[in-house]
C-alpha cells in the first residue's frame, strides 16, 4: 500500500505541472481529478496523459479486477500490403499484409501473430445471420469460414497476414475471447470491414487475467481508411477497412503484454476484424552495456592522450 501511496502522490506532482493552465475535471477515478484531454490547451495534453496513465498503473497496482475505463488515444498508421488479384477481383482474394508505417516513417514488418484463442463467451449460432464471432474469408481468398467457431477456427482466421481473412460479428452479436501472441507485443494493429462497427480491448497476461484498463475505441468510421477493400464471403459487395493502433499507453501499461481481450457488444454493430501485434524495437541491453564499454574506452583513451 506505500507504493500504492506514493504511487499516487507521484501522480498529484505530475498534475501540479498544469498549473497554472485551464482544465476541467471531467474524468473521476476513485475521486481523483483528471483532466480532459480534448478540453486542455495541446501543451497540458501529454502531462493530462501522462496522469491518466499514471493513475491507471496505480489503480493496476491495487488488482483485484477493478477496471477503470480510459479515452482511448490510439494512433495511425498506414498499411501497405500486396492484393493478390487485381481489378474487381483484388477485394476478394488474397491481400497480404507487408508492413505498417507509423507516424514518425517508422517501419514494422516483424508482426507477432496470435497463436491461441480461449472464447469466453459467444452468441450461440443456430442457422443464417446469427451468432456472434465467426470465421470468414475473401470469396476468392484461401483461408475458412466458419460460422460456428471455435477456438482453433478464431486462431487460425487471425494466425496470418492475410488481410482477407477476418472474424466476422453479426450486427447485434456479443462476444468475448482471450487471443495469445508467439511473443509478448507493445502495439496492437486493428482493422475493420465497413468502417462501421467497434470493440473494445484489454490486456491480458499468459493465464488470461485482465491486465490495466478497459480500451473502447471509437466507431471505425472515425479510424484511419487502409487503403483496401474486402468483399468475404459473408457479404454481398466490397467494403471499405478501416484501421486503427492501440499501444500499452492507452492500456495504462508500460510493460510487454502477452494477449488481449477483445470484446464486442450488441450496441458495437458487429465488428468485422483483423489484428495482430508488434514488439517495439528499442536497444538490446547487451548492445546498450557495449556502447557503455566503447565510450569508456574512449573516454580511458582521452585521458592517456593527455
Ligand atoms: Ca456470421
Ligand atoms: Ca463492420
Ligand atoms: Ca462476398
Ligand atoms: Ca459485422
Amino acid at each position: 500500500m506505500i507504493v500504492l501511496r506514493e504511487q499516487f502522490v507521484h501522480c498529484f506532482q505530475l498534475r501540479s505541472q498544469l498549473h497554472p493552465l485551464n482544465y476541467s475535471s471531467h474524468y473521476r477515478v476513485m475521486k481523483l481529478p483528471l483532466l480532459a484531454a480534448s478540453a486542455a490547451p495541446s501543451a497540458a495534453r501529454t502531462v493530462a496523459k501522462s496522469i491518466a496513465t499514471c493513475v491507471a498503473a496505480s489503480v493496476g497496482l491495487l488488482g483485484g479486477g477493478l477496471l477503470i475505463q480510459l479515452p482511448a488515444q490510439a494512433f495511425s498508421y498506414t498499411t501497405n500490403f500486396t492484393a493478390e488479384l487485381s481489378g474487381d477481383d483484388a477485394s476478394k482474394g488474397n491481400i497480404w499484409l507487408d508492413s505498417v508505417t507509423l507516424g514518425d516513417g517508422t517501419v514494422i514488418d516483424d508482426f507477432a501473430m496470435v497463436t491461441g484463442a480461449e472464447i469466453i463467451s459467444n452468441d450461440l449460432w443456430s442457422g443464417g445471420n446469427t451468432g456472434a464471432a465467426s470465421a470468414d474469408r475473401g470469396d476468392l481468398a484461401d483461408g475458412i469460414k466458419v460460422e460456428d467457431a471455435s477456438n482453433l477456427d478464431i486462431m487460425m482466421a487471425l494466425n496470418n497476414n492475410n488481410l482477407n481473412n477476418i472474424i466476422d460479428t453479426e450486427d447485434t452479436g456479443n462476444f468475448a475471447m482471450n487471443l495469445f501472441f508467439e511473443e509478448s507485443i507493445d502495439e496492437v494493429f486493428l482493422w475493420e470491414r465497413g468502417r462501421n462497427s467497434k470493440l473494445a480491448l484489454q490486456a491480458i497476461d499468459t493465464e488470461g487475467n485482465t491486465l490495466g484498463s478497459l480500451v473502447e475505441l471509437d466507431y471505425s468510421s472515425e479510424w484511419d481508411y487502409a487503403g483496401y477493400d474486402i468483399d468475404t464471403m459473408e457479404i454481398g459487395d466490397a467494403q471499405q477497412v478501416g484501421s486503427i493502433g492501440v499501444s500499452l499507453d492507452d492500456f495504462g501499461l508500460s510493460s510487454s503484454i502477452a494477449g488481449l481481450r477483445v470484446v464486442s457488444e450488441s450496441s458495437f454493430n458487429g465488428p468485422d476484424w483483423k489484428l495482430m501485434g508488434a514488439k517495439r524495437k528499442v536497444p538490446e541491453p547487451s548492445a546498450m552495456a557495449g556502447l557503455g564499454v566503447m565510450m569508456g574506452g574512449l573516454l580511458l583513451r582521452r585521458r592517456r592522450a593527455r
